[in-house]
């Protein structure tokens, strides 16, 4: 039998998390035949509703759960780990700033990324979904100079799995047939979901849709709202569909995409003109734990300005966080 693979998931007793852990568990993320152990952290005061989800995890009786740890400690929680969800993040309070609540994250970001410094395995592979995204992976990145930046990246495959649907539905494809797919940016209303090189069935969807207008107004606001009308409509943020989406993004990571071209959020290496180090949403291909970038893709003059605005957000983030890592 498989040697089981510790994964930590932070916000444990959340709503993504809850919708998240037994998946996990089941083997929905590595495999029918790869047992877990389950690292679980929180806060303090939610460690009587952790418990209450580790019971839960008991009273499913799977098979692949070979053991789980609940703790309010990050160097606990992240001790030997392989894989980590970094789900918990300090919400938009009422009245609370843009700033405050990049400083607020940052102060979380950078003890959990100094945790995972002195704690996990050296290639280990964390993807962080607490927002704002793209900025917390940075500053964990940052903050745990002892790891590779290839450990690090921030989920962007809910936006790309909500492009994929919308599509789908607009060209009458399958959306498992849709592929070429990219979101380019910041997991924020500002990232660009392109689909100028996107195919289905081997025809290009600019084929099928043919309709830049529809893009511009009523495809690419749509998108960038998405997670604002599920709120609306639930009460309450997408959860499942989060919890889903951070699923498909590891998974294709550590397991493989099999040379399907997905979005992910890592440190760029200076391609497409983005400054080296800031987390950016891109096509990629991945296998092993590894992600090959997809290169040299022609911007056009619509497309480039999108970019330049999601780039450019990312850089303000990164300034107003900049005094807060050492
Ligand atoms: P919840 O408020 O239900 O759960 C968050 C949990 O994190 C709580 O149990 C809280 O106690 C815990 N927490 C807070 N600070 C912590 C810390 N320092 N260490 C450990 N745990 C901590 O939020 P939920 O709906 O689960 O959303 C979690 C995060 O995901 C939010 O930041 C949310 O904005 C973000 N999202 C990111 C998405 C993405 O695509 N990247 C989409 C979905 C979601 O909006």
């Amino acid at each position: 039998a498989k040697s089981p693979v510790r994964i930590a998931v932070t916000g444990a007793a959340g709503q993504i998390a809850y919708a998240l852990i037994f998946r996990i568990a089941s083997g929905a993320l590595l495999g029918p035949d790869q047992p877990v152990i389950l690292h679980l952290l929180d806060l303090p005061q939610m460690q009587g509703a952790l418990g209450g989800v580790m019971m839960e995890l008991e009273d499913c009786a799977f098979p692949l759960l070979a053991g789980m740890v609940a703790t309010d400690d990050p160097k606990t929680a992240f001790k030997d780990i392989d894989i980590g969800f970094l789900v918990g993040a300090r919400p938009r309070g009422k009245g609370m700033e843009r700033k405050d609540l990049l400083g607020a994250n940052a102060e979380i970001f950078t003890v959990q990324g100094r945790a995972l410094n002195d704690a996990a395995k050296r290639d280990v592979r964390v993807l962080v979904v607490g927002n704002p995204a793209n900025t917390n992976a940075y500053i964990a990145m940052k903050s745990a100079p002892d790891l590779s930046p290839d450990c690090f990246s921030a989920m962007i495959r809910l936006d790309h799995n909500r492009a994929a649907s919308m599509l789908a539905a607009k060209a009458g494809v399958n959306v498992g047939d849709i592929e070429k797919l990219i979101i380019w940016g910041n997991h924020s209303p500002t990232m660009y979901p392109d689909w100028r090189f996107a195919e289905a069935g081997g025809r290009k969807l600019a084929e099928l849709v043919g309709d830049e207008a529809w893009n511009r107004e009523t495809f690419i606001p749509t998108i960038g709202k998405r997670g604002a009308a599920v709120i609306e409509a639930r009460g309450a943020s997408s959860a499942a569909s989060a919890a889903n989406a951070a699923i498909d993004q590891v998974r294709d990571w550590v397991v493989g995409s099999n040379g399907r071209w997905v979005s992910m959020a890592v440190a760029s290496d200076g391609g497409y003109g983005v400054p080296e180090g800031i987390m950016f949403g891109v096509p990629v291909t991945a296998s092993g734990g590894k992600v090959t970038r997809i290169r040299d893709l022609a911007l056009d003059e619509f497309a480039r300005s999108r970019f330049e605005i999601t780039l450019n957000e990312l850089k303000e983030e990164r300034a107003a966080i900049a005094h807060l890592l050492k």
